[in-house]
């Protein structure tokens, strides 16, 4: 399937160029989380790679293999010092229009903090 165009006006390319303020978990050279604006449980994180992907195929497909390491190492740390390792937690990466993504820039979502629901289709 063809990769559709990235929007460089989407919510978190705005966020990424600090035309937008985001409440700041984390930040390195390929990658950065910030709290959810709707956090749907205790701890409600997104973490986003600096490049212009716009979900997880085209990332995987089209990103270098050093922003491959950084982004899935940080999801981890960012997830440690979350403290959300022990209890437990869920990744989400909402994918495209079956998927449900209403922002087409890759986002993992660190959800936990309590004692999830079941996510039924
Ligand atoms: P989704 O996977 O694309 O559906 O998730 C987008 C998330 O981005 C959703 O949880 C929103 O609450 C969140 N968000 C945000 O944190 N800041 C914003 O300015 C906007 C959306 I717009």
């Amino acid at each position: 399937m063809a990769v559709s165009a990235y929007d460089p006006q989407n919510i978190f390319a705005k966020i990424l160029r600090g035309e937008i303020p985001c409440n700041k978990v984390f930040e390195d050279d390929h990658v950065l989380a910030f709290h959810d604006i709707a956090p749907q449980a205790p701890t409600h994180i997104l973490v986003i790679p600096k490049g212009a992907y716009t979900s997880y195929d085209d990332f995987a497909a089209n990103a270098s293999d050093a922003e491959i390491i950084a982004y899935t190492r940080a999801i981890g740390k960012i997830a440690a010092a979350a403290g959300v390792v022990e209890d437990g937690y869920r990744l989400i990466a909402n994918t495209r229009d079956h998927g449900r993504q209403d922002v087409p820039h890759l986002h993992v979502h660190i959800i936990g903090g309590k004692k999830l629901g079941l996510m039924l289709p």
